[in-house]
C-alpha cells in the first residue's frame, strides 16, 4: 500500500548514501521513486497495449510533444478527451517538451529568442515551438508532468556557445512557468538544467532555474555522445546542486548500469528508449547480462529466456520459440521481447528502491553490476 500524495507533493522517505527513495504525487497516481518511465513517443509504448502495460505495472510513461503535435495534433487529442483517454492509459504521463526532438532533426531548424523553428519530418511543413506553444500543446495533451522548452547543447559545443545557450534555456524556462502558473498542480512543470560539459556552467544553469518555482528539475544534455566517465562526472557535480525536496530527472538515460549509477548519485526519475528499442532488435536484458535472441545457441533451447525472470514472456515461452519468432520477423516477437525488457527495467528499479529503503543499496548495485562487467552497458 502506498500513501496517496497530492499532485506535486514529493516525499523523501529514505536516503542511503546519496541514493534516494521517495514518493511523488501526480493527478494520475502517486509514483514510487526512483522510477523508470517507459517511452511511449506516439501515444503507445511500441508493441504493447494498455493490458500489457497494466500487467507490467509502470505507474508512469513518457510521451512526446513533438510527435503528438505533428500527428494526430494536440488539439485533436484534446477534443478526444486528452492523451490518457485517447490511448486508454490511466496512469501518469510525462511529456517531453519537443525541444530535444527538434534539435535531433536533420535539416532546417533555427533557434531564436522567440523559440525554435523547424520543419516537420512528416511533410516538411514549417512550425515554431516557443515556450508558450510547448506549454499549450502539453496542456492540450493533459500530461501529468510537462517539461520546459530547452536547448540540448550538442556534444563538443564550446564554452561560449554553451554559456549563451544556457541563458536562453533559462529565459525559455521562465516563460514556460509564466504560461502555466505554479498554483496549477493538476499538471506539474519541470525545469531542465543544461550547461554542457562545463561544471561551472552546470552550476550557473541550476542556480538560475532554482529561482523559478518548478515542481521538479531535470538534468538534460547528457548521453549526447560523451563517454560514460564524462557523463557520470557531470552528473555527480550537478545532482547535488538541485533541491533536496524536489524530484530530479535524468533525461534519456540509459543502460541498467547508468540507472544504478544515476540512483547512487541522487537521481529519482529516468526514461530511455533502450529497453523498447533493443527489444525490437532482439537484444534482451537478463539476470546474466545482455544477450541477443537471434544467437544460434538458442535454436533448440527449451529453457525460458531468463529463468530468474517472472515476466509473461519468461513464464510462458522458450528461448527456442522466441528465437523462431524473431528470425521469422513475426509481430509477436516485438511484443514478447518488449514485455521482457520493460519488466527487467521496472524490476531493477523496484529492487533498487527496496535496497535503498533497507539501507543496502551499494551492495545491491555492486551485485547487479558484476553481471555487466565486461560490457559497454
Ligand atoms: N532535453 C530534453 N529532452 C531530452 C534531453 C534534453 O537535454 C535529453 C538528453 N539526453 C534526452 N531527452 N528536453
Ligand atoms: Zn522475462
Amino acid at each position: 500500500m502506498t500513501t496517496h500524495l497530492q499532485p506535486g507533493e514529493f516525499s523523501l522517505l529514505t536516503q542511503c548514501g546519496t541514493a534516494r527513495a521517495g514518493l511523488l504525487g501526480t493527478a494520475h497516481g502517486t509514483l514510487e521513486t526512483p522510477v523508470f518511465m517507459p517511452v511511449g513517443t506516439q501515444g503507445t509504448v511500441k508493441a504493447l497495449g494498455p493490458d500489457d502495460l497494466a500487467a507490467l505495472g509502470p505507474r508512469i510513461i513518457l510521451g512526446n510533444t513533438y510527435h503528438l503535435y505533428l500527428r494526430p495534433g494536440d488539439e485533436r487529442v484534446a477534443r478526444l478527451g486528452g492523451l490518457h483517454q485517447f490511448m486508454g492509459w490511466n496512469g501518469a504521463i510525462l511529456t517531453d517538451s519537443g525541444g530535444f526532438q527538434v534539435f535531433s532533426l536533420q535539416g532546417l531548424r533555427r533557434i531564436e529568442e522567440e523559440g525554435v523553428t523547424f520543419q516537420s519530418h512528416i511533410d516538411g511543413s514549417r512550425h515554431l515551438f516557443s515556450p508558450e506553444k510547448v506549454v499549450s500543446i502539453q496542456r492540450n495533451l493533459g500530461s501529468d508532468i510537462m517539461m520546459v522548452l530547452d536547448e540540448c547543447v550538442p556534444y563538443g559545443a564550446d564554452r561560449e556557445y554553451t554559456a549563451k545557450s544556457l541563458q536562453l534555456t533559462t529565459r525559455w524556462a521562465r516563460r514556460c512557468r509564466e504560461a502555466h502558473p505554479a498554483l496549477d498542480r493538476g499538471q506539474l512543470l519541470f525545469g531542465i538544467v543544461q550547461g554542457g560539459f562545463f561544471p561551472d556552467l552546470r552550476a550557473e544553469s541550476a542556480r538560475q532555474l532554482m529561482e523559478i518555482p518548478f515542481d521538479g528539475f531535470a538534468i538534460g544534455g547528457l548521453s549526447v555522445g560523451e563517454s560514460r566517465a564524462e557523463m557520470l562526472d557531470i552528473l555527480a557535480h550537478t545532482a547535488p546542486l538541485l533541491p533536496q525536496d524536489k524530484p530530479r530527472y535524468l533525461m534519456g538515460v540509459g543502460t541498467p548500469r547508468d540507472l544504478l549509477d544515476g540512483i547512487a548519485l541522487g537521481v529519482d526519475m529516468f526514461d530511455c528508449v533502450l529497453p523498447t528499442r533493443n527489444a525490437r532488435n532482439g537484444t534482451l536484458f537478463t539476470s546474466f547480462g545482455k544477450t541477443n535472441i537471434k544467437l544460434a545457441k538458442y535454436a533448440e533451447d527449451p529453457a525460458p529466456l531468463d529463468p530468474a525472470c517472472t515476466c509473461y514472456t519468461c513464464r510462458t515461452f522458450s528461448r527456442a520459440y522466441l528465437r523462431h519468432l524473431y528470425m521469422a520477423r513475426e509481430l509477436l516477437a516485438y511484443r514478447l521481447n518488449t514485455i521482457h525488457n520493460i519488466h527487467y527495467y521496472l524490476d531493477l528499479m523496484r529492487q533498487a528502491r527496496a535496497a535503498i529503503l533497507e539501507h543496502r543499496f551499494e551492495a545491491f548495485r555492486r551485485d547487479i553490476l558484476a553481471h555487466y562487467e565486461d560490457e559497454a552497458t
